[in-house]
């Protein structure tokens, strides 16, 4: 269902209390039944929401909401992914351009000056006021600058690129400004971080910078057709001069694309400096002496690996081949801070992909859910997490109790919606049936194995 801009932001769907009710009933069927052997499956696909032409392109995940940039009509949208099928809503106006959208430190910014000619001011809306209607929220939102595109966050500062175009003596340069000063207009609340030596507009690409509260990293080149530079700043030197560069071997011309979790950088690069060599996608814990390592290295192969995205358990990205018309989404586990294993396939992919611990989201047409093939949508996948202790709690609400195995009864039998399958699937089988409901009464109420808990 569509939620106007301007209309009530809806709570996350839970089972009403006619539903709960109903699947009380069934606690006892749920009881009967025995805990079926695990089998290794794909990974399911899910449509967290559809829409039109060019819908949802780059959205973003933070724990349990998504979020996506419309260009028509211009509006942000927001859905609460702690189940599927919530209902989506509008949030804010937004400019028609990728940037300026940003997800992090508690805030969803917007608005990105220099952009384009209908640009706009950075405005922050804090995340805790979203369930507010927007007659009211928008009276709290926050006028964070005059100039920029919000680039960056972490838990201190939000950093703000400011384009070569914009009229402004901080043009070409990366400013932090404290969180704790949102709203403080006054140039003293704005710190330079560094100046850009490439000319590169604020209408380029997205996520060529990002922050962790160790490390700000940002991709710079001295020369419009020279090699991309990943630039490192420790947390303590931001505003000192210390740099580390590390050298992507890569010219494309459009920059890079890289992310951040902590210390762990991943990146687009290459093996050597070979003009026909493709992007691959490359490592370096920051903390460490060594060199980047190749999690699926640059090839003269024509497939594009592009917008690596990381947290502290994955790393994925997109492979595009034949001209970028066949797409895949591609993932390697992190373990410890250390890629372990294999690449793998994680799903169909589509043009970006985004992630946040284990759900990683894409715009794209894709098959699903028994081979419909759904053009325009945001398609999420789980991956794994073994060892979670969050399996159990379906509604997400950061506890097992009663409310959870009804969840699952209230989706299975009466219509109910559907939960986040790693957060359901207590026998660890790849599905959500009866005996999920029943594991996890098991657990509450006769001892039994916590749910997730292979034994
Ligand atoms: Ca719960
Ligand atoms: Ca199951």
């Amino acid at each position: 269902m569509r939620r106007k801009l301007g209309g009530e932001c809806p709570a996350t769907e839970k089972p009403g209390p006619r539903g709960a009710t109903a699947a009380l009933w069934l606690l006892p069927a749920a009881f009967a039944l025995l805990v079926s052997p695990a089998s290794a499956q794909v990974l399911e696909e899910v449509a967290a929401v559809y829409g039109g032409g060019r819908f949802g392109e780059q959205p973003h995940v933070e724990g349990d909401l998504l979020c996506w940039p419309m260009w028509n009509p211009g509006v942000i949208e927001c859905i609460p992914i702690a189940h599927w099928g919530g209902a989506r809503f509008g949030v804010a106006p937004n400019i028609p351009a990728l940037v300026g959208v940003h997800l992090g430190g508690g805030f969803l910014f917007r608005g990105a000056n220099g952009s384009s000619p209908d640009g706009s001011r950075i405005f922050a809306i804090p995340l805790s006021i979203l369930d507010e209607p927007y007659s009211e929220r928008r009276k709290k939102e926050i006028l964070v600058s005059p100039v920029g595109a919000v680039v960056a966050t972490n838990d201190f500062f939000v950093f703000i690129l400011v384009g070569v175009s914009e009229e402004t003596p901080w043009r070409g340069k990366i400013l932090a400004k404290p969180l704790d000063r949102l709203a403080n207009l006054s140039p003293e609340a704005f710190s330079v971080v560094c100046e850009l030596q490439d000319d590169r507009r604020t209408g380029g690409l997205t996520r060529t910078e990002a922050a962790s509260n160790a490390f700000f990293v940002w991709t710079d080149r001295r020369s419009r057709v020279g090699n991309w530079n990943v630039h490192v700043k420790r947390a303590e030197d931001l505003f000192d001069d210390q740099v580390r560069v590390i050298d992507t071997r890569l010219a494309h011309p459009l920059g890079l694309y890289l992310a951040l979790e902590g210390s762990l950088l991943v990146f687009q690069g290459a093996e050597e400096n070979v003009p026909e060599q493709t992007p691959g996608i490359y490592f370096v814990d920051l903390e460490s002496a060594e060199d980047p390592v190749a999690i699926a290295p640059s090839k003269e192969d024509h497939i594009y690996r592009q917008w690596p995205a990381i947290s502290r358990e994955y790393i994925v990205w997109t492979e595009l081949a034949d001209d970028y018309f066949v797409r895949s989404a591609w993932g390697r586990r992190l373990v410890d801070g250390k890629p372990v294993g294999e690449n793998f396939r994680i799903g169909s992919g589509g043009s970006w992909i985004t992630l946040d611990r284990n759900i990683a989201a894409w715009n794209g047409s894709t098959s699903f859910q028994g081979g419909d093939v759904v053009h325009q949508a945001i398609v999420a996948v789980e991956l794994d997490l073994p060892g979670a202790d969050d399996v159990g709690d379906v509604d997400h609400d950061s506890s097992i109790n009663i409310t959870d195995p009804i969840f699952v009864l209230n989706h299975l039998f009466l219509g109910g919606p559907r939960p986040r399958l790693r957060l359901a699937d207590a026998d660890l089988d790849r599905e959500i049936t009866l005996s999920d409901a029943a594991a996890i009464l098991e657990y509450l109420f006769r001892g039994g194995r916590r749910p997730g808990d292979r034994g």
